[in-house]
């Protein structure tokens, strides 16, 4: 790493943070870290071949450093202050807006101040992401925290080609008409030229929202045909809405699963819980809209009525800890603690607890230990943009075995139909759900993951990164082929590849993938 003097960046990525973490470490020295997450290898060789650059907050609060290159990638930094942190980040971002697109499974807080306050943070990354970008450049901006950027980005450069994705919800009109700011926010996306949500539904309701609130007319195609990506005229462009479910990188999560040090670990840990007949396994991060007090419920409810053995099964919740200044994560960890505590306290002996429970952050190597030890992963979020998790589970399962359970409402319920689909309002469901997963006859689970195995390894995180980009593209975007992965329309192709799953069991055949 060494400090830039590269300008003007072809390609840019602008997200609250940047793909590098500033550690800062006991004796007082400080280094950089890089954080792979799905969107950074995702997006690493497209922004290595483009000399590409990132726009983002450090993870540190008060922190001025200068634009740096880190193996090729250019790093533009933005400061945030601990007041910034707290009204934009822990305040607007994720006590307004994150529970508002989530159904207000809890109750936004709506503050003058803290709306202030993102406007003057967001207008902060229009401003670096201007002053990186080169002519004609490409900048795409991501999620919820930075909404207003495309417009101000517009503003000053209207030479840039601007895409805006949202990893969360977009929410139902009647909720997005809540929130005070809501005509800002829609004109804020409008300086997009592509707007992509993860869900169909998610574009559907912005287009609506752009008419209503800016009372534009949506083209045609978007209001005739609910399953082509519509646009929006505004001030003299059209903006382009679609949906771009996210995926994972499928081939590096099926390669670790296959790892000798990776499977011995998997079999050691189910060995130190007691071989149970059934694993159960919860990741998330510790937030109420994932649901993770509803599977703790339903388990209980099955052990209560003796509709499961305790001694035959176990269960391990990950959450991993986030956001622990905003109040209802506070509450939030309580409650789980409380029932963490409760069913090991009636169910679990000395040495053999129910669930066990982490709240701490693991590395790789044992997530995906944890992946390839569970007979069934529960995912039973209350809402969710997509929800990585259940395709990760899904990319390590290359011999078919395991058991999905997944919640109606994650994004990811649209493309893994062969998972059990469960309401998670409904407890009686989850439990049945659950004693569903744990009594499967084996060629029935060995035929639902064949296509969701299928469905994930084909689909990654590289796929949904080149087709929004194509679309973004004005010279591939006027060819207006792109609509097959836009659409969300995924019902016919499960339909064909369920059956040829079939068929291939019967036959004995491997998976392609
Ligand atoms: C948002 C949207 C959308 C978790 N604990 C550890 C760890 N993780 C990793 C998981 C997974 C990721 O974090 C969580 O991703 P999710 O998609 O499940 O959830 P959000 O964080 O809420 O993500 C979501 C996503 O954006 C992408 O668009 O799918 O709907 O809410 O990759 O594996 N990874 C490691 N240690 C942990 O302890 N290494």
């Amino acid at each position: 790493m060494g400090v830039s003097t590269v300008r003007g960046a072809e390609f840019l990525v602008v997200a609250n943070r940047l793909p590098v973490d500033l550690e800062r470490l006991e004796d007082g020295t400080e280094r950089w870290r890089s954080s792979p997450g799905g969107l950074v290898s995702a997006l690493e060789p497209f922004l290595r071949s483009r000399k590409g650059a990132w726009v983002g907050w450090s993870g540190q609060p008060d922190l001025d450093v200068e634009p740096f290159e880190d193996e090729g990638l250019s790093m533009h930094p933005v400061r945030l202050s601990g007041a910034d942190i707290r009204d934009y980040y822990e305040g607007f971002s994720n006590a307004t807006l994150w529970p508002l697109y989530h159904d207000v499974v809890v109750k936004p807080v709506f503050e003058r101040a803290w709306w202030d306050r993102y406007v003057e943070v967001n207008q902060r990354f229009a401003d670096a992401a201007a002053a990186a970008a080169g002519k004609g450049a490409t900048v795409w901006v991501q999620d919820y925290q930075l909404q207003l950027v495309p417009a101000m980005l517009r503003e000053q450069r209207p030479d840039l080609h601007i895409g805006f994705f949202l990893h969360i919800p977009f929410p139902p009109v009647e909720l997005f008409m809540q929130l005070p700011w809501r005509t800002e926010i829609v004109r804020g996306l409008l300086g997009a030229d592509v707007v992509g949500f993860q869900m169909p539904l998610g574009a559907q309701n912005f287009l609506w929202l752009a008419r209503r609130l800016l009372d534009l007319e949506p083209s045609r195609a978007a209001v005739k045909v609910r399953s082509r990506p519509g646009s929006v005229p505004f001030e003299g462009r059209h903006v382009r809405v679609g949906a771009f479910p996210i995926s994972i990188d499928a081939a590096s999560f099926d390669a670790m699963s296959r790892q000798p040090a990776i499977i011995k670990h998997a079999q050691q840990l189910r060995a130190e819980m007691g071989d149970p007949e059934h694993l159960l396994l919860g990741i998330d991060r510790l937030d109420y809209t994932k649901g993770i007090d509803v599977r703790l419920r339903a388990l209980r409810e099955l052990l209560v009525a003796k509709r499961v053995d305790p001694e035959s099964v176990a269960m391990v919740q990950l959450a991993t800890p986030s956001r622990e200044r905003v109040d209802q994560y506070i509450a939030m960890r309580r409650s789980i603690e409380e029932q963490v505590g409760r069913l090991n306290g009636e169910f679990g002996r000395v040495g053999r607890p129910i669930v066990h429970y982490l709240h701490q952050p693991v590395g790789r190597e044992e997530l995906v230990a944890l992946y390839a030890a569970a007979d069934v992963m529960v995912v039973t979020p209350l809402r969710d943009g997509m929800n990585l998790v259940c395709k990760e589970y899904v990319a390590t399962r290359r011999g078919l075995d395991g058991v999905l359970v997944l919640s109606e409402f994650a994004g990811a319920a649209t493309e893994l139909t062969s998972a059990v689909l469960v309401n998670p309002h409904d407890l009686d469901g989850v439990a049945r759900g659950l004693e569903r997963a744990m009594t499967m006859d084996p060629m029935e689970e060995r035929s639902r993951m064949r296509t969701m195995h299928r469905q994930v390894m084909t689909h990654d995180v590289d796929r949904w990164a080149r087709s929004f980009l194509d679309f973004l593209d004005p010279e591939t975007a006027e060819l207006g082929e792109h609509t097959a992965d836009h659409t969300g329309d995924h019902a016919a192709d499960h339909a064909a590849e369920h059956a040829a799953d079939h068929a291939a069991d019967h036959a004995g055949a491997e998976p392609a993938a």
